[in-house]
């Protein structure tokens, strides 16, 4: 038995999700998490389960200081505001956590420290001299992000802890080749220092004889028992800030973002059980069910290196851990840079969308560890077809039929029928959630509703009213009755639309969020008000969704002329000559330029390179030339790059200008295709 539903109710199970980096707004990406985590967890207190619900912000690592350097701020200003914000955000989400605390905390620091303290003793903390990038010019050492160079694996540009656009490989500080200094841009140098290790390696039977037994989802099971059998490095936990955790006895050293951000669940236990008089022993210490929601990509550091600092602490180890794949935006890859992003706030609520809609989205797309699309047609469809066509429909059509022809809930008994099939759907509904196949879930409730709808429909209740009022009555008991199973089944994925409708049935007395899922099976007291409905649930129609898509291709759009435009130019010193003759770089005459359709800046361009046929190029050039201007001008072409498409054109290469636009020209005309190379070597 693979689900939770085999522990003690009274028992205390722990649900966490990973910490967003307070460093950034919330977008869709970060709700594929959060989202079936509060729908795991509401389906467990409706069974009756002690459930404890936290999450935080995670405050610490370079990215958050040079982020708050580049703003002029200090690192607390910064996660402050985006603190608020991601609490502001799950609030309206509906993303229950009982704590959302934050790793920079004091009850964090401290009990990093105590964890960090215990591994010391243990044992499990080491030191070692290592080699680290230093820059002379700025007099620091650089962790992490703060060096860039080429990647020991692939020889890709990468940065300091992570070969981002290459292998993917985690890069140990010192690893990197060839260090540049992401703050001056000048070359760094190698520097001995002493720095801390924990033992990972030594952890390699315990994870082989634990990680078989994790429950949650295969995937994240599957990838860590293979990494274990392959090989466990120690890793350093120590960086050279002052913004973070400081490091017992080591002035000038912080322990490593990815130790004291997981203990931020414990901290935030504590918390919790600071504010509510709860046991945070019992579940952190004692035997309890700790289950971690977490995105694919951090399934590494939740069933690798954090149960082994746990363990390592003497600690109660992760019981599951449940990776949600990742998200895709239209079909193509997420990317913040790309313009592939919808954010939560001004994308989505300040449209006027309901929360509930993208939950249930989010929910019932596809199974929790496959990749999720976000796409406004399916979004528009999804709502249309399935909570307004099918839900919708019966919740309106059952509880306006009541008001007009009874305006009460008829005496009488439910048929057995009706409730063997709430019963099957209360058991597919819990099944599929405690299994983490939300959308197996959502769809079997879905189905029930359908089954509503069609037994409304066979049943003809319209005529019955009028022909055998008896007859009429029981039809629209077990109507009302299934409509109160629905709402019941849904209030997690849709807490907020389904109080409403709970308040529709005249249930408005006990909350909806509060009763358990045996509530279902109550039977509705006859007699009980029925007041004329409102429609819960609307179409969104097609304007809506081309104003929508129309605000995603406005940010691609932006997002490619930054590419294309002058900015981020990023130089690194001392290229050699190797690097610079990778170039392509020729002279060709454009013979053709046409605006391109969404864009302001790009122009699209057939160049003669005196190949057969002319090239396509796009280029960032519309603000500073007409395409009059251009025709039969000379320009400078790096012909050996990658092809891309940009707004739909494949462009093969790229001009060269200035910072401000003005482009490169030879002196006097030459040849189409002629080679431009440095005059020092001639
Ligand atoms: N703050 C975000 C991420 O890498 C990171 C998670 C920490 S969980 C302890 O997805
Ligand atoms: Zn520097």
């Amino acid at each position: 038995m693979r689900s939770v539903s085999d522990f003690p109710v009274e028992k205390p199970v722990l649900v966490t999700c990973g910490l967003p980096y307070a460093n950034g707004r919330c977008h869709i990406g970060h709700l594929r998490t959060y989202v079936p985590a509060d729908i795991f967890v509401r389906t467990l207190r409706k069974r009756g389960q002690r459930v404890v619900f936290v999450c935080g912000s995670d405050t610490h690592g370079t990215p958050i200081v040079m982020n708050a350097e580049e703003l002029g701020v200090l690192p607390g200003e910064l996660v402050g505001r985006y603190h608020a914000h991601f609490d502001r955000i799950f609030a309206r989400m509906g993303v229950g956590f009982d704590y959302f605390g934050t790793t920079d905390a004091p009850s964090n620091h401290s009990r990093t420290l105590q964890i960090v303290d215990s591994l010391i003793e243990a044992g499990y903390v080491y030191p070692r001299d290592i080699e680290l990038a230093y820059c002379p010019r700025c007099d620091r050492f650089l962790p992490d992000r703060y060096v860039e160079g080429v990647c020991p694996f692939c020889g890709v540009r990468a940065r300091g802890d992570e070969c981002d656009q290459g292998c993917g490989k985690h890069l140990e500080p010192g690893e990197i080749r060839d260090p540049v200094c992401k703050i001056c841009g000048s070359g760094a140098e190698y520097r001995t220092q002493e720095h801390f290790f924990f033992r990972l390696s030594r952890f390699k039977d315990f994870l082989l004889q634990y990680l078989p037994g994790l429950r949650g989802t295969s995937n994240a099971r599957n990838y860590a028992i293979e990494w274990v059998n392959q090989e466990l490095h120690d890793w350093c936990i120590t960086r050279n800030m002052e913004w973070g955790v400081a490091f017992p006895g080591h002035d000038g050293l912080v322990v490593y973002v990815w130790v004291d951000a997981p203990i931020g669940y414990v901290s935030f236990t504590e918390e919790w059980a600071k504010q509510t008089g709860g046991d945070w022993e019992a579940i952190w210490r004692g035997d309890s069910r700790i289950i971690h929601f977490i995105g694919i990509d951090i399934v590494y550091h939740h069933c690798i290196f954090w149960p082994a600092i746990l363990k390592g602490a003497g600690y109660t180890v992760p019981w599951a851990v449940v990776a949600s794949g990742m998200v895709k935006i239209e079909d193509k890859k997420f990317s913040k840079s790309r313009g592939y992003i919808v954010w939560v706030d001004e994308d989505y609520l300040e449209h006027g969308f309901h929360p509930d809609l993208l939950r249930y989205y989010l929910a019932s797309y596809t199974s929790h560890t496959k990749e999720l699309n976000f796409s406004w047609k399916i979004f528009q469809e999804k709502v249309n077809k399935e909570l307004v066509g099918s839900l919708g429909n019966f919740l309106y059509r059952t509880t306006l039929f009541a008001h007009k022809n009874f305006k009460e809930v008829p005496i009488g008994d439910v048929s057995s029928e009706v409730m063997d099939r709430i019963g099957q759907a209360i058991d597919e509904f819990t099944q599929g959630v405690e299994e983490y196949e939300f959308k197996r879930a959502v769809d079997s409730v879905m189905a029930f509703s359908d089954f509503g709808n069609t037994y409304f429909q066979s049943m003809e209740p319209w005529k019955l009213v009028k022909t055998d009022r008896e007859a009429c009555a029981s039809v629209l008991k077990d109507c009302l009755q299934i409509a109160k199973a629905l709402v019941v089944l849904l209030e997690p994925v849709m807490p907020g639309l389904m109080e409403v409708a709970w308040r529709e049935l005249g249930l408005a007395e006990e909350s909806v969020h509060g009763v358990a899922y045996d509530e279902a099976l109550v039977e509705l007291e006859g007699g009980r008000p029925i007041l004329k409905p409102e429609i819960i649930f609307n179409k969104i129609d097609d304007g809506k969704i081309d104003e929508m898509e129309a605000i995603l291709d406005k940010r691609i759009t932006e997002a490619v002329e930054k590419e294309m435009g002058f900015e981020n130019m990023n130089k690194s010193d001392n290229i050699s000559f190797d690097e610079f003759e990778q170039l392509d770089l020729r002279v060709g005459t454009v013979k053709e330029a046409s605006r391109i359709k969404g864009s302001d800046k790009l122009l699209k361009l057939a160049v003669d390179l005196g190949e057969t046929t002319t090239r396509v190029i796009v280029a960032g050039i519309a603000e500073s030339y007409t395409t009059e201007e251009l025709c039969e001008k000379q320009v400078v072409v790096v012909a050996n790059m990658k092809p891309t498409k940009l707004f739909g054109v494949e462009s093969h290469g790229m001009l060269l200008a200035t910072e401000n636009g003005v482009l490169l020209e030879p002196d006097e005309p030459v040849e189409n295709g002629c080679v431009v190379s440095p005059t020092a070597i001639k």
